[in-house]
């Protein structure tokens, strides 16, 4: 499908991660009509507020990266803000895409969708054969939720709405929030703060056992737009990298990133997580896409990113 590069073009979120990231690779292709609106000029939870949003902007594409999203201890403390949030703001931007004839919608799940003892990599074909991880459980009903109404949309309406299963995300406009945040962004305000300080030990999470995927943000964003112009079915695609660490290598890979030179001590009090999170991407790159950015190179690319964020 060819997108006219005066398209209207609606990025909700961003400016967050994802979202960012999809907003500066559609400017990267020429796309000159993009419309965003951040959380104090439109808020996603008031139904009213984004009717009247579409009715006025009339976006012809419109990518959902908007959500309540946070790391393991985030969601394991916030059940009901993440479920509630993100199946409202997922509800409006869904079917005010519906009501106002959106040509094609892309939204943004989660791996976390799969069950947690599913076999690896996890195949799209997985979805709903066994029980989640309950750590972050809410999270994944919600984005379930949404797949399932875009399909629905489909189903019953004709909708061209696609859904795309990013795997652990890191990048530009990461949070470091240490509370909320997701492992990488955490661990690299971790190394960065101890090594400035001359402290002698990082306290990770858990045991430094489980393994994760990681993807960078322009690599999903490029992923996004391919998928916007060449894939327009019920089936929701999985986007990974295929490059799994343990928490321990991706702890040792961040100190030696910042030049950490003390220890590494973990506390096994706070969560693990699922034990495996690895995406089946084939069918992917049967379509002809490949991430193009190493763990190596992105760590190095979001430890820049974290120097030029302003503390919070
Ligand atoms: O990225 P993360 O918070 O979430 O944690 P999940 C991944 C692993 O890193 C867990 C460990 O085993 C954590 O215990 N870890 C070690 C740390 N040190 C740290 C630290 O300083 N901060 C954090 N945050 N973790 C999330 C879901 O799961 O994945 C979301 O909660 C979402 O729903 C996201 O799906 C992609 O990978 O376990």
């Amino acid at each position: 499908m060819e997108i006219v590069k005066n398209a209207r073009i609606y990025v909700a979120g961003h400016r967050g991660l994802a979202g960012s990231a999809i907003w500066r690779e559609l400017e990267r292709q020429g796309f000159n009509n993009l419309i965003g609106r951040t959380r104090s000029e439109l808020n996603l939870l008031d139904s009213v507020a984004v009717q009247k949003f579409f009715t006025a902007e009339k976006p012809e594409y419109v990518f959902i990266a908007a959500a309540k999203v946070g790391g393991i201890l985030a969601n394991a403390t916030q059940p009901a803000s993440f479920l509630f949030e993100n199946l409202q703001i997922q509800n409006n931007l869904i079917h005010n895409s519906h009501i106002s004839a959106v040509k094609k919608l892309l939204f943004l799940g989660s791996s976390c969708i799969f069950p947690k003892l599913a076999p690896q990599p996890l195949k799209e074909e997985y979805l709903l054969t066994g029980p989640l991880e309950p750590t972050n459980e809410c999270y994944a009903v919600a984005k379930i939720a949404g797949i399932k109404l875009c399909q629905a949309y489909r189903q019953q309406y004709g909708s061209d709405f696609i859904s795309a299963m990013p795997t652990n995300l890191y990048g530009a406009n990461d949070n470091y929030n240490l509370e909320t945040s997701h492992v990488l962004p955490g661990l690299i305000r971790k190394f960065h703060e101890a090594k400035l300080s001359g402290a002698a030990a990082v306290t990770c999470w858990g045991t430094g056992k489980p393994l994760r995927e990681f993807l960078h943000a322009d690599d999903l964003a490029r992923a996004c737009v391919f998928l916007m112009k060449n894939y327009s079915q019920s089936d929701f695609i999985n986007v990974g990298s295929g490059q799994e660490v343990t928490i321990r290598q991706l702890a040792e890979l961040v100190q030696a990133t910042i030049g950490f030179p003390g220890e590494i001590v973990w506390d096994t009090t706070k969560p693990d997580g699922t034990p495996r999170k690895l995406l089946d991407t084939s069918r992917l790159f049967a379509l002809g896409w490949k991430p193009e950015i190493s763990l190596e190179n992105g760590i190095r690319l979001a430890y820049e990113d974290f120097l030029k964020t302003p503390a919070k």
